[in-house]
């Protein structure tokens, strides 16, 4: 067969739920064919390296499975059997129900539930402005970055950090809690190459030994949920060898004697015996930052994913304050840039239009809601619709058992808008097939780095697929949204909110295909001062001024927040019964849910797996391969046991959000994770789990 000929080369952007946002240049074979895609040379921060599930795009975007027709339900919730129907009939029938729920229920009786399936603000956010409208039912986002967000604003006052191009710069690199080798590749470029340039030295923070921290020149290998003990026994060590920026200290910090006093309680035997790790670690782990303050803290969401994930973040972005490393160019932490892109995407979300006293429901929680809890209901009546776009929630969320129970609700009216037959969509009465990024135009911002980036749309969909913009205007005309209705297209509406935010125009921005948002770099390592009205950076936080900062609720009373850098015992407790810690990292191939579908992957990935040290798995009597089945009060889940050296005994791995379908008894991984909300203002703690292990019945 002839090479297809590439007609041109696209440069768009990566819409995934991925910290690296990158600028790609994708091959168009003909008007609706991709070929090969690849990361953008002259993008500094993509530097031509994209990762490997994305570069196979084709397959994906190709996938004979893909929706191409609306569907309606003519077997029972769950069982698979659709028949075909027009987008006018499947429309007309969500506006119909949703009407007559309405009426019958009130408005907040529909609950649009959606996330960052698409990155991109058209396609993902429009579903706001329908929700605003109508006075459907809100959604209070936890599911991903409300821990790890709340804990880095209670220290800078402000969600950035220094300009990650600059880890080049660097003379250690510190990846924390973060695996990038699979969850953000361009990380591993930057710091790579400070290694190779400077000499710097790379220090990894995890609980397994992932392939981020087989690159590492000094391993930490701790026990889950314990981050705040070791910043502490750093710190201890930091002031007692006298390694601190005292100087920084007096003049950026709130740091005082009564700090002091608090820290030099915690020293490195004490953080050892929490953490696992030798004080001759923990010490030199000091030794290294205070002697190389030009130090960049590459903080992750993964560790912050544990009930006192948000204190542990904190404590561990107090060790650049101490040792001043934000005073020095490659210096400093990193988190998210999301606090700078300062865009106003009224016209996608339309605020205004916004009721007041409208309830707001935790999306975390969608088993305990769509199972009646009271509380979860924020004490309103039950959710009889769901309108759901870009997330897969029947596999995504914590506590499945219940989520599962409520979307097999007879009288729940649920419609899916996909890109394949997930097992959400599997569950709904309508399913809707949507485009994908290459097929819809939108801009996508993400916080690992500084640009903000326009993606063209630049092939044609296949058959029926429609984009998010497209549903959501439909649906607001047949249930008397006019308000709701944009009558710009997807392109007018990324070129009206660059013009609004003072980006620029869009045909300017389309030639080099981004925005920089760089803070200047003295902003960026916060020299001015960081952004609480003293300009100090907090060691002792303020939580109620955070939860301001970021319009959020309190979940907890705010006396159980400690009022200074600590290591709080929140974790899930483990028990004779539920003897092992169990963390649900991600996997290479997947995004989280994504990439499923795609033959390459899911011979990659293989069955889904338990991470099991060798002397644990001896002691229940396992070998490499056993089947095995994890559970505690939630539920069970069985899984392929693999016997991995690279872990601390009595914690084990499962790597990646696997189908249930892939599970033995079809039932995924969370089925063993909580929704309790975890303190100060919510979210899901989906490392932080406990559980028994037993070879499963054959
Ligand atoms: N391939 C791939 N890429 C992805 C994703 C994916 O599923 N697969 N997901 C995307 C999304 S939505 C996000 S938010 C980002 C998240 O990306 P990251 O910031 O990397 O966060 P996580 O992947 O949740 O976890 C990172 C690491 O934290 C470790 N960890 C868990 N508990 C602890 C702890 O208590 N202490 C410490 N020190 N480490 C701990 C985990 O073992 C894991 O190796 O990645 C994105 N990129
Ligand atoms: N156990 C465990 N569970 C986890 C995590 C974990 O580490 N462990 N990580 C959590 C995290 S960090 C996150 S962010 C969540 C994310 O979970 P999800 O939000 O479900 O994430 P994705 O799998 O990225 O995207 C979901 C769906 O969006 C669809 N989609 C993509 N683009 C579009 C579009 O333009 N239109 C429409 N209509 N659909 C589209 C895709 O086909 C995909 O099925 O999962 C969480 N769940
Ligand atoms: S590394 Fe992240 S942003 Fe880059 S191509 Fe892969 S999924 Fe997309
Ligand atoms: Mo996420």
């Amino acid at each position: 067969m002839n090479k297809p000929l590439v007609r041109r080369i696209a440069r768009t952007a990566c819409p995934h739920d991925c910290p690296s946002t990158c600028a790609l240049d994708i091959e168009v074979l003909d008007s609706g064919t991709i070929g090969r895609v690849r990361g953008a040379r002259d993008d500094p921060y993509t530097a031509g390296v994209i990762c490997e599930k994305v570069a196979r795009y084709a397959e994906r975007a190709h996938h004979p499975d893909r929706l191409l027709h609306p569907l309606r339900r003519t077997g029972p919730k769950g069982s698979g059997q659709f028949e075909r129907i027009s987008w006018a009939e499947a429309l007309d029938t969500i506006g119909r129900r949703f009407l007559e729920i309405e009426a019958e229920y009130g408005p907040e009786a529909i609950w649009p539930y959606y996330y960052a399936g698409t990155m991109g603000h058209v396609q993902r956010d429009g579903i706001q402005r329908l929700r605003h409208a109508k006075g459907y039912s809100g959604q209070y986002d936890t599911i991903c970055t409300m821990i790890s967000w709340t804990g880095y604003v209670a220290g800078t006052g402000f969600l950035a950090g220094t300009n990650p191009e600059q880890m080049a710069e660097s003379d250690c690199v510190v990846i924390w809690g973060t695996n990038p080798v699979n969850t953000q590749i361009n990380v591993m470029t930057h710091a790579i190459r400070a290694r190779r340039e400077r000499g710097a030295k790379l220090v990894v923070v995890d609980i397994y030994r992932t392939g981020t921290m087989e690159q590492a020149d000094m391993p930490l290998l701790i026990r889950p949920g314990t981050d705040g003990a070791l910043a502490l026994g750093v710190m201890n060590v930091l002031l007692r060898d006298g390694l601190a920026d005292r100087a920084y200290l007096a003049s950026h910090t709130d740091f005082s004697s009564t700090t002091e006093a608090h820290i030099r309680a915690a020293d490195p035997q004490w953080a050892a015996q929490i953490t696992g790790l030798l004080v001759d670690e923990i010490e030199a782990f000091a030794r290294l930052i205070g002697e190389n303050p030009r130090s960049f803290f590459r903080l992750g969401y993964g560790f912050a994913r544990q009930r006192n994930g948000a204190t542990n973040m904190h404590a561990a972005l107090c060790l650049p304050a101490m040792i001043g490393a934000w005073r020095h160019r490659g210096g400093g932490a990193l988190h998210s840039n999301s606090g700078t892109w300062r865009l106003d995407k009224s016209e996608i979300t339309r605020p205004l239009l916004k009721q007041p006293g409208v309830r707001t429901l935790d999306m975390c929680r969608i088993g305990p809601i769509l199972t009646g809890d009271a509380q979860a209901l924020a004490s309103g009546g039950p959710v009889k619709a769901l309108l759901i776009q870009n997330t897969n929630p029947m596999v995504v969320t914590p506590d499945h058992a219940l989520t599962r129970r409520g979307f097999e609700r007879e009288d729940l009216f649920t419609v899916v808008h996909e890109q394949f037959m997930t097992e959400t969509a599997q569950m709904a009465d309508i399913v809707l097939p949507a485009t994908m990024f290459v097929e819809h135009n939108d801009y996508y911002t993400r916080g690992g780095h500084t640009r903000v980036l326009y993606g063209p749309k630049i092939i044609d969909a296949p058959s029926e697929a429609r984009p998010n913009h497209f549903v959501i205007n439909e649906i607001a005309r047949r249930v008397g949204a006019e308000a709701a209705v944009s009558e710009k297209t997807d392109r007018e509406l990324v070129a009206a909110v660059f013009a609004r935010s003072r980006y620029g125009d869009l045909d300017a921005i389309a030639e080099t295909g981004f925005v920089d948002r760089a803070l200047p770099d003295d902003k960026a390592r916060y020299q001015e001062g960081f952004a609480w009205p003293d300009g100090r950076f907090r060691f002792h936080p303020d939580w109620e001024a955070t939860r301001i900062k970021r319009g959020v609720e309190w979940v907890c009373e705010p006396s159980d927040m400690p009022d200074v850098v600590s290591y709080c015992d929140w974790t899930e407790p483990a028990t004779p019964e539920v003897p092992f810690r169990l963390a649900t990292s991600p996997a290479r191939t997947f995004l989280n849910s994504t990439f499923g579908e795609t033959p390459g992957t899911r011979k990659r990935e293989g069955p889904p797996s338990l991470l099991v040290h060798p002397e644990d798995a001896a002691a229940l009597g396992l070998a490499d391969g056993a089947p095995v089945t994890i559970g505690n009060h939630r539920g069970e889940v069985e899984l392929t046991l693999r016997l991995f050296d690279g872990l601390r005994r009595g914690v084990v791995v499962a790597e990646g959000v696997h189908p249930h379908k892939a599970h033995r008894k079809g039932r995924g991984i969370n089925t063993l994770i909580g929704s309790d909300p975890v303190k100060p203002f919510g979210g899901a703690a989906f490392h932080d789990a406990t559980v028994w292990i037993r070879a499963s019945a054959s």
